[in-house]
């Protein structure tokens, strides 16, 4: 292309953009009247939240489902600072929201205890805090303004439930894969089976141990089980990375999971009912993520000084080959 014809282009574009302009100011539009209002930067409500970490499906599904929500569209700038699932690095992350003077904290806490004295410099600071997920243990609940999540004790004896209902044949040698110690979430599903393992004189634990909710560290287990050359018939696993990581171990050494070995599961997340709709997975018990829209509901209300509740649990489900469709799998959104 010549530089006469370029400027030439140039040029006709710099008269249209002109009479553009013209047309606009005539009808006395600006810029902005196509696009939809946008709060400006100083209106927008500072959310600090602390998440766990990404080391699961449900993780993911939880940080996206929080980003989502609270976006600068719906009047929030979302400052997301990632643990590692590590509790020190949490604390640092509150005491940096503190120092930015956010106008809320959100904590999805690793473990339940040890949260008093942060907690207690956020009250001092008087910024509300909305722990979410998991629970924080503590004897002062005015430490936190409200929580919202599962019950995890709930989520482990309905598997319990549906192991009493649909494995009585024969005695029961399980290997469980639990997830980071001292989390709610680990809690409550073990001692949901602690309380099955109590009821059962024919349940037997042979191999237990924690796996971190992740896939790494299920395979890295059950490699060791296999190693080991333990005889079990169930895989009781706290969520469905670690049995992602199982069922790895599992096809390596020929044995097929799901028919040699019952699986249960936890967090009901896509991949996982896929797998359940195989064959691979026997049973998972639904632990929801989408807290965004909880969390953004939650501040609304404080927003505007109405009454809210201290604590919300979520409905959940759990799922087996007689009610999982692939059309319900994706009608779910995680
Ligand atoms: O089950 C697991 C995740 O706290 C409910 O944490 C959450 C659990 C979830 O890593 O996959």
């Amino acid at each position: 292309m010549t530089g006469k014809r370029i400027s030439g282009i140039v040029f006709r574009m710099a008269l249209f953009l002109g009479l553009l302009a013209g047309i606009c100011l005539a009808a006395g539009c600006k810029a902005s009247d196509s696009l939809p209002a946008q709060p400006s930067q100083e209106d927008l409500i500072v959310v600090g939240f602390s998440q766990v970490g990404a080391e699961s499906d449900w993780r993911n599904a939880n940080t996206i489902s929080m980003q989502e929500a609270l976006s600068p569209q719906n009047g929030y700038r979302l400052i997301l600072e990632d643990a590692q699932q590590k509790q020190e690095k949490q604390i640092t992350s509150i005491r940096n929201f503190i120092n930015q003077g956010v106008d809320y904290i959100v904590l999805a806490p690793t473990t339940e205890t040890g949260w008093d004295t942060v907690l207690t410099e956020a009250r001092n600071a008087q910024i509300p805090v909305i722990i979410v997920d998991r629970m924080i243990e503590t004897e002062d609940t005015s430490l936190f303004t409200c929580w919202v999540g599962s019950d995890f004790l709930k989520e482990g004896t309905t598997a319990v439930q549906w192991m009493e209902e649909n494995l009585r044949e024969e005695p029961l040698k399980i290997v469980h894969l639990q997830g980071n110690l001292g989390s709610s979430a680990q809690l409550g599903r073990t001692r949901g089976l602690e309380q099955g393992l109590q009821k059962h004189t024919d349940w037997e634990v042979v191999f237990r141990a924690p796996g971190d909710f992740t896939q790494a560290k299920g395979q890295e287990l059950m490699e060791t089980v296999l190693e080991e050359g333990l005889e079990f018939n169930v895989i009781y696993s706290e969520n469905d990375n670690m049995t992602y990581g199982a069922i790895e171990a599992l096809q390596s050494a020929g044995i097929e999971p799901g028919k040699d070995v019952t699986i249960i599961s936890f967090d009901a997340s896509s991949t996982a009912l896929h797998m359940l709709l195989e064959g691979k997975i026997t049973y998972d018990v639904e632990c929801n993520p989408l807290h965004g829209p909880r969390v953004q509901a939650i501040i609304e209300e404080l927003e505007a000084q109405k009454p809210f509740s201290k604590y919300t649990y979520v409905e959940e489900t759990s799922f087996d080959r007689s009610n999982t469709t692939e059309q319900l799998i994706e009608s779910r959104g995680y």
